[in-house]
């Protein structure tokens, strides 16, 4: 298949054919042709469909499908012509929801560029990171949010070009779009060109960049939507992942305008502000985690006045408890799912009438998922073992040799525990490793020790998860104090600020424990397993509470 990419930077760094998962394309719907552009298949032919549908809400705004493709097509002429992209280049993308960064990610598929969604949160350090590992060239970012990124660019000099939208201004975003009207052709790219990075931070915290193809983000429009989901052209979406994470990107945008449907872009989605979101819109289908519908399930009487119809929960495990809750107070049977970065979207999932408490659910069409033990070999129903999948859709990371830790045998393999029933339903147990789960994040215990290393005062430190009721769990601290500094309320806050002054705020140690020493092995490393015990059992002060 001819690439379109001119710059073949991605390409050029897939992994090795044989480090690669089989991919399954056995559905009638999953034959692509050679030459693919979702743009082209989620945006342009819907316009020649139904062009003055509405597609894109928020707040004081509504975009039709045509309003969005011509924003794309004069975002896609300034990328080309007046900031010299060319296909195969690494667009950086930096904003809350909004429509205007769907604009921006559309242009960067016609113009055949790959897109590089970063999270709003982040600060320069993170931002420095996936510029240097995708190579970043280009960058379209929130005026509001320019700062940490051009700090970061200070210190990743591949990113020569920034444009900022809600800027006023000759070098504004919108002022160079004003000077292109004309209709952009998209570029005939390959379908196994690659189209966007996204980023995961895993166990270690170095981050791991995944590829996937044009082909792969219509592939996940194939199955989960019409198999579990089924929506309608006249449902309203909306939901609180950013576009950074693909759980966001394929709920809010892609899985609504592969239907015809529209989508409410919310920049705040803390619950109050999500069900807000979901009452003034009228929002008929919603994706969040499960602490938000636990969150949202106070407001009864609220919810009771919404025209929700389906919710989807996703990120991490939802306690049957949530589930539960959330029936009883709307009436609406949640549809769990387990998707993964890697794998684009969601790859076991249950609808309504299928849902079954304690499990996520059965593979969804197109994949294929099992539960083997150490040596690879499937287990009997209701053991625990490693997850490990294959479909459409699977891991490429740019040029990591976590590559073969994460696809054996042309599996993918996703570090999760998990065990089938009789039924041949999936039971989520545990990540297999010590990755942080809070409220729906990610969040690596080493990276946050490496900040709490560089504060003056701490001598040695680790960062466990411990269980939470409301977010799953709690990014908790041990730490050993330098001579001279004490372990009081105020050492506790002047760490956590510490933290989230420099990563994302959310990855700050929400609970700190002082200790004399940390628990290790007699070959040093650090025994983790302690670590939460110590964390958890610890008497806490009342400041480390407050949430
Ligand atoms: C965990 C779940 C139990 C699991 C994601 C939907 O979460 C997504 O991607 P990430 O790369 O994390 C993947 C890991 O998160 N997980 C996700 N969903 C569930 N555990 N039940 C669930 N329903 O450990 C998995 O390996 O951040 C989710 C769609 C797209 C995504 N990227």
């Amino acid at each position: 298949m001819p690439t379109a990419h001119v710059d073949t930077f991605t390409r050029d760094h897939l992994p090795p054919p044989n480090e690669q998962p089989e991919f399954l394309f056995e559905l009638p719907a999953l034959q692509f042709p050679a030459q693919l552009n979702c743009a082209t298949e989620l945006l342009d032919r819907q316009v020649a469909q139904h062009g003055d549908r509405p597609c894109l809400l928020a707040p004081g705004m509504a975009w039709s499908y045509r309003e969005l493709q011509r924003h794309a097509d004069r975002i896609a002429h300034v990328l080309v012509q007046d900031m010299g992209v060319v296909p195969g280049n690494r667009v950086l993308l930096r904003g809350p929801n909004h429509p205007m960064l769907v604009a921006c990610w559309f242009a960067v598929m016609k113009v055949g560029a790959v897109a590089v969604t970063t999270m709003p949160m982040l600060r320069a350090k993170e931002l420095a990171a996936m510029i240097a590992i995708g190579q970043v060239t280009h960058a379209l970012c929130d005026a509001a949010l320019v700062d940490e990124l051009r700090a970061a660019q200070l210190v990743a000099p591949t990113l020569r070009h920034i444009r900022c939208w809600h800027e006023t201004g000759e070098g504004a975003l919108e002022a160079a779009m004003a000077r292109h009207d004309a209709p952009f052709v998209n570029v005939d790219t390959a379908a196994d060109d690659t189209c966007l990075l996204a980023f995961t931070s895993g166990t270690t915290g170095i981050p791991k960049a995944t590829m996937h193809f044009h082909r792969d983000v219509m592939a996940i429009c194939a199955c989960w939507p019409p198999h579990v989901l089924r929506a309608e052209a006249s449902d309203v979406f909306t939901g609180s992942p950013p576009l950074a994470f693909t759980f966001g990107l394929g709920g809010l945008v892609l899985f609504p305008m592969s239907i015809g449907a529209s989508t409410v872009l919310l920049d705040k989605v803390s619950p109050p502000q999500l069900l807000d979101g979901i009452r003034t819109f009228g929002a008929t289908v919603v994706f969040t985690a499960p602490t938000s519908y636990r969150a949202m399930a106070a407001h009864r009487d609220l919810l009771r006045e919404t025209k929700l119809r389906k919710c989807v929960s996703a990120g991490e495990a939802l306690p049957p408890a949530t589930r539960t809750l959330w029936r009883d107070v709307t009436g609406i049977e949640l549809i769990d799912g387990i998707g993964a970065t890697e794998l684009l979207h969601i790859f076991i999932s249950a609808d309504e009438a299928h849902a079954r408490a304690g499990a996520t659910g059965t593979p969804v069409p197109g994949y294929r998922a099992e539960v083997v033990d150490e040596q690879g070999q499937p287990v009997p129903p209701r053991t625990v073992g490693r997850l490990r999948v294959k479909g459409p859709t699977g891991c490429r990371y740019l040029r990591d040799e976590r590559q073969r830790t994460y696809v054996q045998d042309g599996w993918n393999y996703t570090g999760d525990a998990y065990a089938v029933d009789e039924d041949g339903y999936f039971h989520y147990q545990a990540r297999l490793d010590d990755i942080i789960i809070s409220s729906g994040y990610n969040i690596a215990g080493p990276e946050v020790e490496n900040v709490l290393l560089q504060h003056p005062a701490v001598a040695e430190c680790g960062v466990t998860g411990v269980p939470d009721e409301e977010r799953g769990q709690l990014v908790a601290a041990c730490v050993v104090l330098r001579p001279g500094y004490d372990a009081d309320a105020a050492m506790i806050k002047a760490l956590q600020d510490f933290v989230k002054q420099t990563v994302a705020p959310y990855k700050y140690p929400r609970l700190v424990v002082f200790v004399p020493q940390l628990p290790r092995t007699t070959t040093g490393k650090l025994q983790r397993f302690r670590l939460r015990e110590l964390t958890a059992t610890a008497a806490v002060p009342p400041v480390t509470q407050e949430r």
